[in-house]
C-alpha cells in the first residue's frame, strides 16, 4: 500500500524552505527517521516519518517551499496507514471522557451539595467566633487545650504517629476553610527529630574512632599553625574543621563509598575552608607526606597543599571547588539530578550511589545555597544529603545571634519538602531529657537564642548552670547533683558520632525526597580560651605555645612539650591500632577518599561530512549563526557516538534560539515523564517532556544551567562516563551573572560548549541596554582555560567545534569552549582555501581588495562588524582608491593568548633571533595601518595592539546598549560601513599617507555629527 508523507503541523511557519532531503527512494525507514529538514527564517527542524517501510519516491527537492500538507514521500508499506487521532488528554494517567455541556460529574455534584450545606450558616455567628480566636498568641482556655492534647496523646498511644498526623492535617485543612489563613509552622520543637530510642547504633569502635579523630583534629591545627609560623601572611582556618571533624569522621568510617572497579563512588562536597582536616586525615592514610603538610599553603615550587579544594591544583585529590560559599550546594543539587538524568536516559547503572553536600550555617546566608532546593525535592533527589554545619558562627559572629539558625533551616528545608534530621543535642542530654516531665526543658531550649546558645560555650559549667539552667527552679534542681564538669560535658549532636551516625543512617534510607541534616556543633571545638565559640573564631590561625598544649591535653596527643613547642605532626605506627583501623575502614568502603580519577572512554570524532553542509555557500539563503548551530547540532544528533552524548541545556530560550525542534527530536528530560498531552501535541515540534529525554529545558536559571554544564562538563571524572554538554544562552546572562560559576567550571576542569547566542551590542536589536552585551568575550578572555571565539560565518563555527570535539575528546584537554553567535541573518560564503589553521588560530586572510596598489590598509573584523568592514573594504576601494586585506579575526582572545606566549620568550631569550607572534606573521608583510573593530568593547580588539609595530586604531562598542535597528545602533557606536570607512581615511591622513580632505569629505557625505559625545557616555 502506498501512503503519502506530508508535512505535519509546523506552527506559525508557512511556505518554509527545504535544505536537506535525508532519504532516497528505495530507502528503507523505521518510524521517525528524519525524511527532510525544514528550515524558516529563524530555526531550522526535521520532519520525521510517521510510518514505517520503503520510500518509493520522493516528491520534494532541496530549496523547494512547503507548507502543513505538502506531500514530501510516498512509503511503501503494508501496515502503513493514517497517522492516529490524537486520544482525549489523559489526566493522571486515565484517559477521561468527554462530557457534554450540561452533564455533571457525580463527585462535582457531591461536592456543590456539601458546599450549599456550609452556606447556609449565619454569617453574623461566624463573626462572633472568629473574633474571639484573636489572642495574640496566648492560650485563652488552658482547660480547652489539655483536652485536645489529651485527645492528640490517646489518638497517638492508640493509632499511632500517622494517624495523629493525618488528623492534625485535616483540622489544619478545616481552620483554612473556615477563614484561618494564619501559617501552621513547619518548625518542630528545639531537639533532635530521632528520638533516642529510635537511634540506628553505630558499629564502630568508639575508643578508636576517637583517638584517630583526635590526631587529625591535632594534625590539621599543626599544619595551620606551622605555616603560619614560617610565614604570616599564608592564613588557613582551625576553627571550622574543629566543629567539623565528628560530621566527617563519622562518614568516612561508615558511610562514603569510594569509587573502585564495581561502584562509582558517592561524590562528596567537603566544605571549603575545613581543608585542612581533610588533608591531616590523607596524612594518616599514607596519601599526604609530611613535607607536602609542612608545605600547606605553599604551592609555588614546592609540592604543596592548595588552600582549599581546587581540581586545577590537585587533580588527583579534590573533585569539586566549594570555596565559593553557596557553589558547592548548588553545584551538587544539579550534580545529583544530572546522576538521576544519565540514570534515567539508560547511560549508566543505578547503583544507589550518594552525593553529600556539607556546607557552613553562615553559607546558607548566600541566595545560591538555597536558591535550587525546591528542584532538588520538586525531582525526588534520594541521592541528595546536605549536612549543615550550624557552629552558630560565620566569620565575624553569630549567623542568627537572635534568632536560631536551626529553626529557621528546618523551617525553609520542611516547607521545600526536604526530609530534615535535627541534630541538635549529644547523649549526655537523653537521660536529662527523659528525667524533665515537666517539659521545662524542651521550653528553655526552645527560647534560647542562638548568641545566648554562643556564650554558653564560650564560658564554663558554671556560667551554662546559672544562665541556661537557672532561668527555672526546676531546671535548676535538674542538674542539681550533676558537677559544673558534667554540665559543661552536656554534649552538642554535631559532637557526637552516635548521633551523627544515627542520622547518616536514616539519610541513606530516606527514599523519595533528599535530606538535610542541620547539625549543631561548636566553633572551634577544643581550642579552650584561644577560640572556642569566640567571635574571632573564624580567623584564629596562630596558637600560642601555652593554648597548643591545651590543644595536645584536651585530646591526648601523645607527644612531649618539645614536639608540640616544635608544632610536629603526630602519625602513629602503620601497625598501630589506629592506623590499621583507619585503613581497614575505607578499604572497607572501596578506598580513598577523596580521589580524582577517570576510565572515561574517549567519545570518537564524528564523521568529517556532519559539517560538510556548513562549508559550503548559503546561496541565497540567508541565516544566522545560531541557526547554523542549531543545524550542526542536529547533524550531530545523526552520528551514532556523538548523538548519546549531546546534552543540550537551554534556561527557557530554546524558542528565542529556534532549538524547540529538538522538544520532539530528542525529549526535554523530566524525571516522571509527560502526565499530560501537551497543547501543541499536533505540531512538529511540541513540548515533549520524557523520562529519557535529553534536553536539560532548566527554566529561568541560569545559575542552574550553568550547574547542570558543570556536572555534564566533568561526568568523565564524575561518572567516568564523556559527555558533549552545549549550553545556549543569551550572552548577556551568561558570564555577566554567572561569573563565579564558570570560574568554578575552569578550575572543575569542564568540558563543553558554552554558546552566548544574540550576542553582540549592536546584533541583538531591539533589546536594549539590559540585553545588548559588548563584553562576554572580555570576561571570557580572564578564565585561562577557556578558549573563546566570535565567528562570523557557518564555516567558521563548524571549524572550531569540530576542533573543539577533538581537543576535549581526542586529546583530552581540560578545556572548554565560549563561542558568541548571534541572531542577525545574512548569507555565507563557501569556506575559502587552506584558512582552517587560521580560523582556529584567532585570524585569517578573508579577501584581498586590490586596485590601485598605492594606498593600503589592514582591516581586521569580528563577528558581525566583519561584515561591517568587507562593505567598507569595498567602497574604500571604489571610491577612494584604497587597498585593504579584510581579516576575518575570529578570536582576539586567542591571538593575545599568542601574542604573550611568543613575546614572553622572546625576552627571556634576548640573544637568539625572535620568533613572530602569530599575529606578526599574518600582518608583518603587509602594509598600512591596522583598523580593527567588533561588536565589542574596544578593549577587545586592542588585546592584540602590543604585539604589532603597525599603527593601531580600534573600534568597538563601549557604553550601554538602546533599543533600535541593527543599523542606527551600528551608526550610534560608530561601528557602521560608514564610520569605518570614515575613520579608515582619517587614520590614513593622521599617518600621513592621504590628504586630509577625503576624511572630512566623508564626514559631511555620512553626516556624523563631531561634537557628538562617545557613546560611553550617553
Ligand atoms: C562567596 C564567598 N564569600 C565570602 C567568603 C569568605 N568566607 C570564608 S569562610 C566565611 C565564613 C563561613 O561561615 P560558615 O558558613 O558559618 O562556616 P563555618 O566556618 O562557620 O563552618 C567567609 C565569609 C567565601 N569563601 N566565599
Ligand atoms: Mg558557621
Amino acid at each position: 500500500m502506498s501512503t503519502k508523507i506530508t508535512v505535519p503541523d509546523i506552527g506559525d511557519f508557512d511556505n518554509v524552505e527545504i535544505i536537506e532531503i535525508l532519504t532516497k527512494p528505495g530507502t528503507k525507514i523505521k518510524k521517525n527517521d528524519p525524511i527532510v529538514t525544514l528550515e524558516s527564517d529563524k530555526s531550522s527542524v526535521e520532519v520525521p516519518s510517521p510510518f514505517a517501510g520503503v520510500i518509493s519516491s520522493l516528491e520534494v527537492k532541496i530549496g523547494d517551499k512547503v507548507s502543513k500538507g505538502s506531500v514530501l514521500a510516498i512509503i511503501e508499506d503494508n501496515k502503513a496507514k493514517e497517522p492516529e487521532t490524537p486520544k482525549p488528554p489523559k489526566k493522571n494517567g486515565q484517559e477521561v471522557s468527554e462530557l457534554k455541556k450540561e452533564e455533571i460529574l457525580p463527585e462535582t455534584e457531591k461536592i456543590i451539595k456539601v458546599a450549599e450545606s456550609t452556606a447556609i450558616e449565619d454569617p453574623k455567628e461566624k463573626i462572633e467566633i472568629k473574633s474571639k480566636l484573636y489572642s495574640d498568641g496566648h492560650d485563652l482556655d488552658p482547660v480547652e487545650t489539655q483536652e485536645w492534647l489529651e485527645s492528640l496523646d490517646a489518638v497517638v498511644k492508640k493509632d499511632g504517629n500517622d494517624r495523629a498526623q493525618y488528623l492534625l492535617k485535616k483540622l489544619i485543612g478545616e481552620a483554612y476553610k473556615e477563614g484561618s489563613n494564619q501559617p501552621i509552622t513547619r518548625i518542630t520543637p528545639y531537639i533532635n527529630t530521632i528520638p533516642a530510642e529510635l537511634e540506628t547504633k553505630s558499629p564502630g569502635d568508639q575508643n578508636i574512632e576517637r583517638r584517630i579523630r583526635s590526631l587529625i583534629r591535632w594534625n590539621a591545627a599543626a599544619m595551620v599553625v606551622k605555616a603560619n609560623k614560617k610565614n604570616p601572611e599564608l592564613g588557613g582556618h582551625i576553627g571550622t574543621f574543629a566543629s567539623a571533624a565528628t560530621l566527617y569522621d563519622v562518614g568516612m568510617n561508615h558511610f562514603w563509598r569510594a569509587k573502585s572497579n564495581t561502584f562509582g563512588g558517592d561524590l562528596i562536597y567537603f566544605q571549603g575552608h575545613s581543608a585542612p582536616g581533610i588533608y591531616a586525615r590523607a596524612f594518616l592514610e599514607g596519601r599526604l607526606t609530611t613535607k607536602q603538610l609542612e608545605n600547606f599553603r605553599q604551592e609555588v615550587g614546592v609540592e604543596g597543599l592548595s588552600s582549599y579544594p581546587h581540581p586545577w591544583l590537585m587533580p588527583k585529590f579534590w573533585q569539586f571547588p566549594t570555596v565559593s560559599m553557596g557553589l558547592g550546594p548548588v553545584l551538587s543539587i544539579y550534580q545529583a539530578r544530572f546522576t538521576k538524568y544519565l540514570i534515567n536516559r539508560g547511560l549508566i547503572k543505578d547503583e544507589g550511589r550518594k552525593i553529600w553536600t556539607f556546607l557552613g550555617d553562615g553559607e546558607t546566608d548566600e541566595p545560591e545555597s538555597l536558591g535550587a532546593i525546591s528542584l532538588a525535592s520538586r525531582e525526588k533527589l534520594d541521592n541528595l544529603i546536605f549536612v549543615i554545619n550550624c557552629n552558630l558562627q560565620r566569620l565575624d559572629g553569630p549567623v542568627r545571634g537572635n534568632g536560631k539558625i536551626i529553626q529557621e533551616l528546618e523551617g525553609i528545608f520542611r516547607g521545600a519538602g526536604w526530609n530534615v534530621i535535627k541534630v541538635i543535642w549529644g547523649s549526655y542530654w537523653d537521660q536529662l531529657l527523659t528525667k524533665d516531665t515537666s517539659g521545662l526543658l524542651i521550653k528553655r531550649m526552645n527560647e534560647c537564642v542562638d548568641g545566648e546558645y554562643q556564650a554558653f560555650k564560650a564560658n564554663n559549667g558554671a556560667y551554662v548552670r546559672e544562665k541556661f539552667f537557672g532561668k527555672y527552679p526546676a531546671l535548676k534542681e535538674l542538674v542539681s547533683s550533676m558537677t559544673d564538669r558534667d554540665v559543661w560535658k552536656l554534649n552538642r549532636g554535631g559532637h557526637d558520632p552516635h548521633k551523627v551516625y544515627a542520622a547518616y543512617d536514616e539519610a541513606i534510607k530516606t527514599k523519595g525526597k533528599p535530606t538535610v541534616i542541620l547539625a549543631k556543633t561548636i566553633k572551634g571545638y577544643g581550642m579552650g580560651k584561644s577560640g572556642e565559640s569566640i567571635n574571632i573564631t573564624h580567623q584564629q590561625k596562630k596558637l600560642g605555645e601555652e593554648d597548643l598544649l591545651y590543644y595536645r591535653d584536651r585530646f591526648d596527643i601523645p607527644l612531649t612539650d618539645k614536639q608540640v613547642k616544635n608544632i610536629e605532626f603526630y602519625k602513629p605506627k602503620e601497625n598501630s591500632d589506629e592506623i590499621e583501623y583507619l585503613k581497614e575502614r575505607r578499604m572497607k568502603l572501596g578506598g580513598n577518599l577523596p580521589e580524582r580519577t577517570s576510565y572515561a572512554k574517549s567519545i570518537k570524532k564524528p564523521a568529517k561530512d556532519i559539517f560538510e553542509n556548513l562549508l559550503k555557500s548559503s546561496g541565497d539563503r540567508e541565516m544566522s549563526t545560531t541557526m547554523a548551530l542549531v543545524r550542526m547540532l542536529t547533524s550531530l544528533l545523526r552520528d551514532k557516538n556523538i548523538a548519546p552524548k549531546l546534552v543540550p541545556i537551554i534556561p527557557d530560550e530554546a524558542r528565542t534560539f529556534g532549538m524547540e525542534g529538538f522538544f520532539r527530536k530528542i525529549g526535554i528530560y523530566a524525571h516522571e515523564g509527560q502526565k499530560y498531552e501537551p497543547e501543541d501535541s499536533e505540531q512538529l515540534s511540541s513540548y515533549r517532556e520524557d523520562k529519557k529525554g535529553q534536553v536539560l529545558e532548566e527554566g529561568i536559571t541560569e545559575t542552574g544551567a550553568m550547574s547542570s554544564f558543570i556536572a555534564a562538563g566533568t561526568s568523565y571524572t564524575n561518572h567516568d562516563l564523556e559527555m558533549i554538554p552545549v549550553y545556549t544562552f543569551y550572552s548577556m546572562f551568561g558570564f555577566q551573572r554567572v561569573m563565579d560559576l564558570i570560574w568554578s567550571a575552569g578550575d572543575s576542569q569542564a568540558r563543553g560548549f558554552l554558546i552566548g547566542a544574540t550576542s553582540g551590542r549592536t546584533t541583538l536589536a531591539g533589546e536594549g541596554l539590559q540585553h545588548q552585551d559588548g563584553h562576554s568575550q572580555l570576561l571570557a578572555s580572564t578564565i585561562p582555560n577557556c578558549i573563546s571565539y566570535d565567528p562570523t560565518f557557518a564555516y567558521e563555527l563548524a571549524i572550531i567545534f569540530q576542533d573543539g570535539l577533538r581537543r576535549m575528546h581526542d586529546k583530552q584537554e581540560n578545556i572548554f569552549y565560549y563561542l558568541t553567535t548571534m541572531n542577525e541573518n545574512y548569507k555565507h560564503p563557501e569556506m575559502p582555501k587552506d584558512c582552517e589553521k587560521g580560523i582556529l588560530q584567532g585570524m585569517y586572510l578573508y579577501k584581498e581588495f586590490k586596485n590601485k596598489g598605492k594606498t593600503n590598509v589592514q582591516l581586521l573584523g569580528s563577528g558581525t562588524i566583519l561584515r561591517e568592514m568587507i562593505s567598507a573594504a569595498e567602497i574604500l576601494n571604489k571610491e577612494y582608491n584604497i587597498d585593504s586585506d579584510v581579516w576575518s579575526v575570529t578570536s582576539f582572545n586567542e591571538l593575545r593568548k599568542n601574542g604573550m606566549k611568543t613575546e614572553r620568550k622572546n625576552l627571556l631569550n634576548p640573544s637568539i633571533k625572535p620568533e613572530k607572534s602569530y599575529i606578526e606573521s599574518c600582518l608583518n608583510k603587509k602594509d598600512g595601518p591596522i583598523i580593527a573593530a567588533s561588536d565589542y568593547m574596544r578593549s577587545f580588539a586592542d588585546q592584540i595592539r602590543p604585539y604589532t609595530t603597525k599603527s593601531f586604531y580600534s573600534f568597538g562598542t563601549d557604553g550601554y546598549g538602546r533599543s533600535d535597528t541593527r543599523k542606527n545602533l551600528r551608526k550610534f557606536f560608530e561601528v557602521d560601513k560608514e564610520h569605518i570607512v570614515t575613520y579608515t581615511l582619517s587614520a590614513l591622513a593622521k599617518e600621513q599617507l592621504i590628504p586630509s580632505i577625503y576624511a572630512e569629505e566623508a564626514i559631511n557625505k555620512y553626516k556624523i555629527d563631531k561634537n557628538k559625545p562617545i557613546p560611553t557616555v550617553l
